[in-house]
């Protein structure tokens, strides 16, 4: 019952479950697999699908010939397992030549060679099937705010993505872009750090009918944010075009634990939401084991992340079903037609008819609204015991 299928589209990064223990205080605590193990390790798990960088699959410095050869033995990896690639990006962070950003650099070399990076990285992306590509801009920002002016990143960026989206449409790719916000980390201040700015800031683009979010667990509860909130609002604007799964404790660094692994009731309303909508993208789990993990434990990370989305879909579900629950909701949300006529929106005779209704104030605030019950309900139920 909570296995994996590829109809939950459960897919993983080459630099998720291949991520080998190093942190700012220690180096790798496991040998580094190459994607074709990794894609084996994916595999064998029973994911759906593997996203990558540019170079978790080819490394900066590979050669035309060592490029074709490595994305030959990728390709053959993923016939042979039935893996797919939903999902693809572009590594603008690792190599120090991005240390004050990419497209936002002040430098316009830099900007010029993220921009000739991301098209060669889309090409490849495309080439395996990808038809979502992912902008995290993780050193698009600042520690002083004396280096850059916000609003020239922010023209940068928009250019930079105005050139992409012309880019895709002139080589005819099926492909979407997806903003991931963060609030910080590795920069001290990263520019369009939640899901609001980012949708906010879309709509200023050309083409905002190419992008949309990709929207993170660990970056939302980096800020104190509610997370399904922001998949909510992205949602409803249609928006929603991928998301990382991951967990993370409010205002600590960047964990990316398992999914469920910290936040069990949030990553329910979440699983709730993602379900009783519909969303039909992947369910990307952007997160690594622990470093005291070998790759056995890696693997029960990565069956982890999925088990516990399917747990939870199945709480969800039980929780429509649940009649005691359904009561409660029927109560709170009961419907009374008297004001149906301000849904039709403003006009001067509504207007009109709403000031001349007299309000009893007083009665209004003494209705019963047992949510202390309603939630006890929905522990128990998380807990097991409903
Ligand atoms: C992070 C980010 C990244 C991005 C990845 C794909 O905090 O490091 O979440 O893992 O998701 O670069 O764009
Ligand atoms: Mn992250
Ligand atoms: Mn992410």
């Amino acid at each position: 019952m909570y296995d994996p299928k590829p109809e939950h589209k459960f897919t993983f990064g080459l630099w998720t479950v291949g991520n080998v223990g190093a942190d700012p205080f220690g180096r790798a605590t496991r040998t580094a697999l190459s994607p074709v193990e990794i894609v084996q390790l994916l595999a064998e798990v029973g994911a759906y699908g593997v996203n990558f960088h540019d170079n978790d699959l080819v490394p900066i410095d590979a050669t035309a010939v060592e490029r074709d050869r490595i994305v030959r033995e990728f390709k053959q990896a993923l016939e042979d397992t039935g893996l797919v690639v939903p999902m693809a990006t572009t590594d603008l962070f690792r190599d120090p030549v991005f240390k004050d950003g990419a497209f936002t650099s002040n430098d316009p070399n830099v900007r010029a060679y993220a921009l000739q990076k991301t098209m060669n990285a889309i090409d490849l992306g495309v080439e395996l099937g990808a038809t979502v590509y992912v902008f995290w801009g993780g050193r698009e920002g600042t520690e002083t705010d004396s280096s850059k002016n916000p609003l020239d990143a922010a023209k940068r960026f928009r250019e930079a993505l105005n050139f992409l989206c012309e880019y895709v449409k002139d080589n005819g790719y099926n492909l979407k872009f997806a903003l991931e916000p963060k609030p910080n980390e590795p920069r001290s201040d990263i520019y369009l750090p939640t899901v609001g700015s980012m949708l906010a800031f879309i709509e200023t683009l050309e083409h905002p009918e190419m992008v949309g979010v990709n929207p993170e667990v660990a970056h939302e509860h980096m800020a104190g944010l509610n997370f399904m909130h922001a998949v909510a609002q992205a949602w409803d604007a249609g928006k929603l075009f991928h998301i990382d799964l991951n967990d993370q404790k409010f205002g600590r660094y960047d964990q990316d634990f398992r999914f469920g692994a910290e936040m069990i009731k949030q990553a329910f309303y979440l699983v709730k939401f993602l379900e009783d909508v519909g969303y039909s993208g992947s369910r990307h789990f952007d997160a690594h084991a622990y470093r005291s993990a070998d790759y056995d434990d890696v693997k029960a990370f990565a069956r982890g992340c999925m088990r516990t989305y399917l747990i939870l879909k199945e709480k969800a579900q039980r929780f429509n079903q649940d009649s005691e629950i359904q009561a409660l909701l029927a109560e709170i949300n009961a419907h009374d037609s008297t004001y149906d006529y301000l849904s039709a929106g403003y006009s001067a005779e509504a207007a009109e008819r709403l000031k001349a209704v007299s309000f009893d104030r007083v009665a209004l605030s003494q209705r019963k609204l047992p949510y202390e019950r309603l939630d006890q309900l929905t522990v128990e139920l998380l807990l097991g015991v409903r």
